[in-house]
């Protein structure tokens, strides 16, 4: 098999030897030189390779590294694998061989193999992974990686500032997420010049430079993002003059087809951030003589000219041009290693394509952990409000404790509980830390806010700020850096603080936070918990603080979306959430944070109920109700109602778990009434109701004596006037009407 070499790149021996002959070459040694070119030109004939191979159809897709060769092997020389931590983008093949990768491992990929270590032939090639490098898994988005790095480096950080959070424990997810930490090390993130004009760029470089954090962005920049130049992405055409203002930062503007150059950039730049000083910045310039990928061809829009002048930078001649006039190797020497590269990848090719492909069986493996079963009798545990009360003291305590509490009180000392419990538990957001300005709260001149609905009020101050902290109005930023922490084994409880706002992290929450385990075919997972205000019914909410859209994540595979109707099973399932394996959104009901419905005491800092378990609200015969959230409270007056009336028995149903759900339980009910509603307070059509009312058409036809009826808000949005927005939202009187139809049809 073909391999790299060694990685060995000590310095001292390397300065000493490249002495003698006068040059230093960056700290180079002349036969790290000869590898750094074997690397390069591996990484260009295998792109070669794979060229060849999508003309004759035995692969499906090739991108290829070619221009960018010299800038990323140097980056791959510059840093440490499985120790530093790797979040690059395609044209990063040679920093891939330079950390360890073989091209075994890469034409596996391309081909789909059922052992291709990246991703068991589920990703496109060029989409890096490799877990024990510490790459780690890589979509197809430009600039959602960078976020991740975020997200990761301010992991190093903590795992150093506290480092028993790191320690194994059983029970929950941490039995299953080891924690890797150095307290040096540096986390490396690649982008194109056109991923620049991503938010999420933005995003990311505001918070390295304010957090300090010890990131190397390298932007490999090409000129082109496909067809678009440089000059029409970034104002002024050059990306370096428009980051220079970022405080903390180490810039290095570089020629990046120079691998000599681009070592001793990125070794500066490594430097830096290992220093714990701040993040680095290197901006590089390449070419790109291969088109965009293989769909693209580049004459379209690019002349000649150009195209030559580009030619004459080509990092590959000019690295053998380096090695013969510099005397490292002559051209004999120069033919032989490539002869060796050509055989090598020959033999790779033959082996490859004798490759087994994925079993069709396996297309929802690693969808959701395959270690922790949130819906397992484990997150099962009763409620336990204490021992007896021995004195009066005691009994006063002891009474306190059993009061009802509301929604917001329960969450409250759920998370707290949590954090207390679980050392790896760090929670961010708008406006979730008491407040910022730590002295404030350290001389008592405030007493802090603890979230816009106070949920997580008083956390900060028991603690400390690097448990509980704000972020920048930064929504993507938010879901992004909690992919990041969850990688390296943090636990994120993150809040978006309106369901209305979330929108901007929706790239990160479809199609990052819940793929992760299934596009790395289970070896990198992000599970953390998405805190949402959600829901209407406020009487003003209007357009921008009443929406639902629970529907869009429940459509999201390897998401699991939970929905509490009330303070117990908010706790309980917050809970669940926390500990589980899985990415979880949770939605809570801004309406039914403070309401009196569903108040309850405080069921204990172990109380768990599983997901996909519903809760039969009210038992009954003649009807059933499936809904969840703030349609509980509206649906149980309607049903309380009909049964005063006409002694109508209806059962109501709530879900509490949209993903899972609980068929049994809705099939059991439907077998048994044969009429059903589906309520729920989203838009009536593609709401989530919707999914469950065909369902049910589908599979419970033979037992239907009526037809499912959805209600639902209107197909509109929800306005300000109180009269409008209930006409809008679904009413108890609603509720009532298509019950009593129903029933009676
Ligand atoms: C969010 C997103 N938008 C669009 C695309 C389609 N796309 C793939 S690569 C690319 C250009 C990227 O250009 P650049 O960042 O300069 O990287 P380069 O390919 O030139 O190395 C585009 C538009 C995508 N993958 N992701
Ligand atoms: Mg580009």
């Amino acid at each position: 098999m073909l391999t790299m070499p060694s990685r060995g790149h000590g310095k001292s021996g390397a300065v000493a030897e490249a002495n003698k002959a006068g040059k230093t070459y960056e700290g180079l040694s002349r036969q790290q030189l000869i590898d750094l070119y074997r690397v390069m030109y591996t990484s260009r004939r295998l792109d070669d390779r794979e060229i060849m191979l999508k003309r004759q159809q035995k692969i499906f897709f090739q991108i290829s590294g070619a221009g960018h060769e010299a800038v990323t092997a140097a980056a791959g020389f510059a840093m440490k694998p499985g120790y530093d931590w790797f979040f690059p983008y395609y044209r990063d093949r040679a920093l891939c061989l330079a950390l360890g990768t073989t091209p075994d491992d890469m034409l596996l990929q391309a081909v789909g193999a059922a052992d291709d270590p990246s991703s068991g032939g589920r990703q496109m090639p060029s989409h890096w992974g490799y877990k024990r490098l510490n790459v780690v898994t890589q979509s197809s988005c430009t600039g959602t990686q960078i976020l991740h790095a975020v997200g990761c480096a301010e992991a190093s950080r903590y795992f150093m500032m506290h480092p028993n959070a790191g320690q194994k424990a059983s029970g929950d997810y941490r039995q299953f997420k080891d924690v890797q930490f150095h307290g040096d090390e540096v986390t490396y993130v690649s982008l194109g010049d056109g991923t620049t004009s991503e938010g999420e760029f933005w995003e990311s470089m505001n918070a390295a430079s304010n957090l300090r954090l010890p990131i190397v962005f390298l932007v490999e920049d090409n000129g082109y993002a496909i067809s678009v130049p440089v000059e029409v992405q970034t104002a002024g055409g050059n990306i370096s003059r428009l980051v220079s203002g970022f405080p903390n930062f180490h810039f290095e503007e570089i020629d990046g087809t120079d691998p000599v150059v681009s070592y001793g950039a990125l070794s500066r730049a490594v430097a830096h951030c290992r220093a714990g000083v701040g993040p680095s910045f290197i901006h590089a310039h390449v070419i790109r003589p291969y088109s965009h990928s293989l769909s693209d061809d580049e004459k379209l829009y690019r002349p000649d000219i150009e195209r030559e002048r580009d030619a004459a930078r080509d990092p590959i001649s000019r690295m053998q041009l380096f090695l013969i006039r510099d005397g490292i190797l002559d051209e004999k020497e120069i033919n032989k290693l490539e002869k060796e590269v050509d055989d090598g990848l020959q033999a790779a090719v033959d082996r490859v394509l004798a490759a087994l492909l994925p079993q069709p069986e396996t297309i929802k493996q690693f969808l959701y952990s395959p270690d922790i079963d949130p819906t397992s009798s484990a997150f099962d545990t009763q409620v336990s409000t204490g021992g007896a009360a021995r004195t009066s003291t005691d009994q006063a305590a002891q009474e306190k404790k059993i009061a009802p509490k509301t929604m917001a009180d329960l969450i409250n000392a759920t998370l707290r509980d949590e954090m207390k419990r679980d050392e790896r538990v760090v929670i961010f957001g708008e406006d979730v830390a008491d407040c910022s300005r730590e002295e404030y709260l350290r001389r008592k001149m405030v007493k802090g806010k603890g979230g816009v609905f106070k949920l997580t009020s008083g956390l900060q101050c028991d603690f400390g700020s690097d448990r509980v902290f704000n972020s920048p109005i930064a929504e993507a930023s938010i879901a992004g850096r909690a992919v990041g922490m969850a990688v390296r084994g943090l636990k994120p409880v993150a809040e978006i603080q309106f369901f209305d706002y979330i929108w901007p992290a929706m790239m990160q929450l479809r199609n990052e936070l819940p793929v992760m385990r299934w596009r790395s075919n289970g070896d990198f997972s992000a599970p953390c918990v998405i805190r949402v205000a959600i829901g209407g019914y406020l009487t003003g909410g209007a357009i921008y603080h009443s929406q639902c859209g629970e529907s869009i994540f429940t459509h999201t595979p390897g998401m699991r979306v939970i929905f509490p109707s009330n303070a117990l099973d908010a706790a309980g399932l917050l809970r669940t959430a926390i500990r589980c394996d899985d990415p979880v959104m949770f939605l809570e009901h801004k309406r039914l944070y403070r309401e009196s419905y569903g108040r309850a005491a405080y069921p204990g800092p172990d109380y768990m109920i599983p997901f996909g378990k519903a809760k039969i609200v009210h038992p009954g015969t003649d009807l059933t109700v499936i809904t969840y959230g703030a349609v509980v409270p509206r649906a149980l007056q309607a049903v309380q109602k009909l049964d005063r009336e006409a002694g109508l028995k209806i059962e109501l149903i709530d879900l509490r778990s949209l993903n899972p759900y609980d068929w049994e339980t809705i099939a059991a009910s439907v077998q048994k009434t044969n009429r059903v509603i589906v309520a729920y307070e989203d838009t009536l059509s593609w709401g989530y109701g919707a999914e469950i009312a065909a369902r049910i058409a589908d599979e419970l036809f033979e037992n239907l004596d009526a037809p499912v009826k959805r209600v639902a808000a209107k197909d509109t949005f929800i306005a300000y006037q109180p009269v409008l927005e209930s006409a809008i939202l679904p009413q108890v009187q609603d509720l009532y009407l298509a019950m009593k139809e129903l029933a009676e049809y």
